[in-house]
């Protein structure tokens, strides 16, 4: 069986246990800027509709007296790793997925923790004990209903399907819960009218192949209970990214090309501080009508250095047509891999320095911004006040 534990509403969480007059109150984590977007919401605000992505503005629309609380990542990461150090001591076969979230696989821990079930609520109890935190837990045979079954019963849930329920479980599971499914696949689902998990059964592998692709034999598999993916558990965070929200909505190419550097320098940081390389880099803008859409570039050699970050986001950005104004600029990278990897640098045409000096630019620029913040040091573009 596999366990996946989700933390409640978690960075509002921690900000309500810290602080006791937000307690039981509508709570969001995000800037105060009328153009935030909020982090997360306590379950008091979500009664209010308001949910993560919401622009700040609509939900002081929807509730007026929110509490608006600014994030505290490096609090937030410091506990993560506590709950993560928690959840290894049941099992040594865990996998973080993210900020807030793990798999655990639980073979050969019955003997020593008890059912599955004991498992789950002796996590419950000893996060809780030790952090003052609820999460919620899912348990199932295979990994995809384990996350499904996490957000059954949110906040401070448990739910089990056991191998016995699990057909019946798919067979009414709303195929709208299956992660990975598109816009455009669900389209298909409707015209299709497969309206559960159970209902993909009832077309043949060289149907569902030709309506969703490579989709399709990985829906027949989840379908039949089939969810062939471990618990990994070297984690390896999957993505690096950076956003910003522009103070307006822009039409200017130089004011958003400076965006895409000032987020290649920030993911290129992060990047190169954590010892990787990425193969994958991508952006994502956001209009001014709240659409929006990301390209992707698989690179022929790794990279990590913030001027090849650039390079790439901006060619990718020169691709797209604009139509609407930007409301936000966001590059990302990702395909991670150890810094170990062979790296091309990948220098800008016109600045001929060898790949040694683009190394040391970055190693001084990132001692610089880890020892006096990442805004003391940056390319002179950035600077609005420089007029060359
Ligand atoms: P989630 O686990 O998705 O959400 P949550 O823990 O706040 O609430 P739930 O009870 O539904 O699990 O994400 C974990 C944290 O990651 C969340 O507290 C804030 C952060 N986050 C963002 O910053 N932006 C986002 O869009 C989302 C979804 C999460
Ligand atoms: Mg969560």
């Amino acid at each position: 069986m596999i366990l996946h534990i989700d933390m409640d509403a978690f960075f509002a969480a921690i900000e309500q246990r810290d602080n006791p007059t937000l307690k039981n109150k509508p709570v969001i984590i995000s800037g105060n800027s009328k153009r935030s977007v909020v982090a997360t919401a306590s379950y008091e605000a979500r009664k209010f509709g308001i949910h993560s992505a919401m622009p700040v503005f609509q939900a002081k629309q929807k509730c007026s007296h929110i509490i608006i609380v600014p994030g505290n990542m490096k609090k937030y990461q410091t506990i993560s790793k506590k709950i993560m150090e928690i959840i290894s001591h049941f099992s040594p076969l865990m996998e973080q997925v993210s900020i807030d979230e793990a798999y655990v696989d639980i073979k050969g821990c019955e003997r020593l923790f008890g059912s599955p079930e004991k498992i789950g609520q002796a996590i419950k109890k000893m996060i809780w004990n030790e952090l003052s935190l609820t999460c919620s837990v899912g348990i199932a045979p295979v990994k995809f209903l384990a996350k499904i079954a996490s957000d059954m019963n949110k906040p401070d849930g448990l739910t089990l399907i056991e191998p016995s329920r699990m057909k019946n479980f798919i067979c009414s599971l709303p195929i709208q819960k299956v992660a990975g499914i598109g816009k455009s696949a669900m389209k298909q689902m409707r015209l299709l009218q497969i309206k559960t998990l159970g209902d993909i059964n009832t077309y043949s592998l060289p149907i569902l192949t030709q309506k969703f692709g490579k989709l399709g034999q990985r829906l027949l598999d989840l379908s039949n209970g089939l969810d062939a993916s471990e618990v990994q558990t070297n984690y390896r965070r999957k993505s690096i990214s950076s956003e910003i929200t522009l103070a307006k909505d822009i039409f200017d190419f130089e004011t958003i090309k400076q965006m895409i550097l000032g987020r290649s320098q920030s993911v290129g940081r992060q990047l190169r501080k954590k010892k990787f390389v990425c193969e994958n880099v991508f952006i994502k803008l956001k209009f001014s009508d709240f659409s929006y859409i990301t390209r992707r570039k698989k690179l022929d050699a790794p990279i990590c250095s913030s001027s090849a970050i650039f390079n790439e986001a901006l060619s990718l950005y020169k691709k797209i047509q604009l139509k609407k104004r930007i409301r936000l600029v966001g590059v990302g990278v990702t395909a991670l891999k150890d810094k170990s990897t062979p790296v091309q640098m990948q220098l800008l045409p016109d600045l001929d320095k060898p790949k040694e000096q683009w190394e040391s630019v970055d190693t001084a620029v990132d001692l610089i911004s880890e020892k006096f913040g990442c805004d003391i040091i940056k390319k002179a573009s950035l600077n609005k006040r420089f007029k060359p």
